[in-house]
């Protein structure tokens, strides 16, 4: 079991898709870890405190060391899961895979973030409306290459894998933030991944308000 004597700390809202694809995994792995629900601009100072560089998520170890950069969170979590609890496959074409999975995910994720700043953060006159057209092309290029792979292995009783979680975790997130950008039944596929993902309890645990 990898339950500790002392939690980790998980620091970040669930809001944020970096934050909620470690919590879930954390949970999927039967990882322990007390979660620190700090925003990083409402408690800007007090997360400075803890984490200079003002990012989440950060995963505090129970020996105090601090990992940034969900991805490399992720990497070190399977590095010491117990057997059969790894999200990413050790080697091979099968691990290759579900990183490329990650890989449009997160670049999914990252667009529809960086629109979601150049709307929200700056004032109205500042936004740079090419910018933004371009960010939601390439977000929404990114869900339609989701869309476009084979259906999950999860969906057939195959274990599930990090490329499920965090294709998940990117469309509930894209999906809250810009749900204009996303009616019911614009990637089919990808919802019906969704929807059997977010009724698994490692994610009901972790809902993103
Ligand atoms: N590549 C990073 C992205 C993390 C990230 O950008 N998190 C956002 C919250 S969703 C953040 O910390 N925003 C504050 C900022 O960028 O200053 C990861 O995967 O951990």
């Amino acid at each position: 079991m990898n339950e500790r004597k002392i939690p980790m700390q998980l620091i970040g809202l669930f809001d944020s898709p970096y934050v909620r694809r470690v919590a879930v995994s954390m949970r999927l792995q039967g990882f322990g870890f007390e979660h620190v629900a700090l925003s990083v601009f409402r408690n800007q100072d007090e997360m400075r405190k803890l984490n200079p560089l003002v990012k989440v998520p950060m995963l505090v170890l129970d020996n105090g060391e601090k990992l940034i950069e969900s991805s490399f969170i992720l990497d070190y979590l399977d590095d010491i899961a117990s057997a059969g609890k790894r999200l990413v496959p050790a080697s091979g074409e099968e691990r290759r895979r579900v990183l490329q999975q990650c890989a449009i995910a997160l670049i999914g994720t990252e667009k529809a973030v960086q629109i979601l700043y150049d709307t929200k953060l700056r004032p109205a006159e500042k936004t740079h409306a090419p910018w933004v057209e371009r960010c939601k092309q390439q977000m929404h290029d990114a869900f339609g290459l989701m869309e476009t792979q084979p259906a999950s292995p999860v969906l057939s009783g195959a274990p599930i894998t990090q490329a499920d979680i965090t294709s998940t975790v990117a469309l509930a997130f894209a999906k809250y933030v810009h749900p204009a950008e996303f009616p019911a039944g614009c990637y089919p596929r990808l919802e019906q991944l969704s929807a059997f993902c977010e009724g698994l309890p490692a994610f009901i645990e972790t809902p993103m308000e």
